[in-house]
């Protein structure tokens, strides 16, 4: 890490207390010149940072930007995670794909302020404007079968919406397979990508995306998901400035702390309780056309049971179809 990134990471644990530049220092083990450097290179980034006589360096409370060292002061756990923070960026999923075929271990995490070209499923897009949501990916390597593949998405969505709810204290449902609603309007969506090895079935690695409006854009949703999209807070909720690392931070240890015992899937509970699918009219659309169906439940595969207008019963698997949902 440099002296940058380090003074950055003490400054985002000590926000708002001002520390002096020999205590910089002597914590960093580097020169009072170099700590002066490091800080002149963030104010230029945009940090506000006062400095004053006799006092020292402070961050200000109310800094607003999202950093390796904003969000992993929020994580606890013993994880060792592999942070980048982008301005801007394609799509986060691209970009860890490209970690992975590097040969990348497991817990990169590659975060972006916004993507120009966020993906959903099926070649479908996400929208992911400039500093309103949250846009993450996180490179994974489980010892899996691919058929167990689901158990990322499925832990994955029951960790964002336990993070939403303890956040915003708002109830957040799943809408299988990949979907988080508040109040019946998505308010993220989860793309997980996996490669396989043919001979032996395993999961290669897995890129687990993740998108969630935080905040509406100020000029609203865009016009084809301003029906159905909604986000996690309202513009009059007194937020803390981090609010982002903060909420990023609570997704991944959520996650975490299923995926390190997945076999045992202690979510798949949560899972179906916070299904907002159960007893609902819905359309399955696949490539073979579209059916109307009542959904039954989901079963400890989470696959969705439906009864079709014949009244014949099916199970469908994620990969294949996709639910719509009547109003
Ligand atoms: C998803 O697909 O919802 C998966 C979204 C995954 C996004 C993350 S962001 C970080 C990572 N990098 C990426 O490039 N992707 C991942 P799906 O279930 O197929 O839903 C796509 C549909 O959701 C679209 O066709 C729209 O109808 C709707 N939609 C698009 N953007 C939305 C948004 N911001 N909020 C709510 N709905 C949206």
């Amino acid at each position: 890490m440099s002296i940058k990134d380090k003074t950055l990471e003490f400054l985002e644990k000590n926000r708002g207390r001002y520390i002096s530049g020999a205590e910089l220092a002597k914590e960093l083990d580097v020169s009072r010149n170099a700590i002066w450097k490091s800080i002149k290179s963030l104010q230029s980034e945009g940090y506000n940072i006062s400095a004053v006589t006799n006092k020292g360096y402070s961050l200000s409370e109310d800094t607003d930007i999202l950093s390796a060292q904003s969000v992993s002061k929020y994580i606890k756990s013993s994880n060792d995670f592999k942070i980048k923070v982008y301005k801007t960026i394609g799509s986060t999923n691209d970009k860890v794909k490209e970690l992975a075929l590097d040969g990348k271990e497991e817990g990169y995490i590659v975060i972006s302020e916004e993507q120009t070209k966020g993906k959903g499923r099926f070649g479908r897009k996400f929208h992911s404007p400039k500093n309103t949501g949250i846009y993450m990916s996180i490179l994974l390597r489980p010892r899996l079968m691919a058929q167990d593949s689901y158990l990322i998405t499925t832990s994955a969505a029951v960790a964002v919406a336990e993070a939403i709810e303890s956040i915003s204290n708002k109830e957040a449902k799943i809408k299988w397979v990949n979907d988080i609603y508040l109040d019946d309007k998505k308010v993220s969506g989860i793309l997980t990508e996996a490669a396989l090895d043919f001979e032996s079935g395993l999961i290669q690695y897995v890129v687990l995306g993740i998108g969630v409006n935080l905040k509406s854009p100020n000029e609203g949703f865009h016009e084809d998901i301003k029906n159905i999209a909604t986000s996690v807070f309202n513009e009059e909720d007194n937020l803390p400035k981090d609010i982002r690392s903060l909420f990023i931070a609570e997704i991944i240890e959520n996650f975490f702390s299923y995926y390190n015992s997945i076999d045992q899937k202690r979510f798949i509970d949560e899972y179906k309780r916070r299904s907002i699918l159960i007893n609902r009219e819905v359309n399955i659309e696949s490539n073979k056309g579209s059916v109307k169906a009542k959904v039954l439940e989901i079963d400890d595969l989470c696959r969705l049971r439906v009864q079709l207008e014949d009244g014949s019963i099916k199970e469908l698997s994620s990969g294949e179809v996709s639910v719509r949902m009547k109003e």
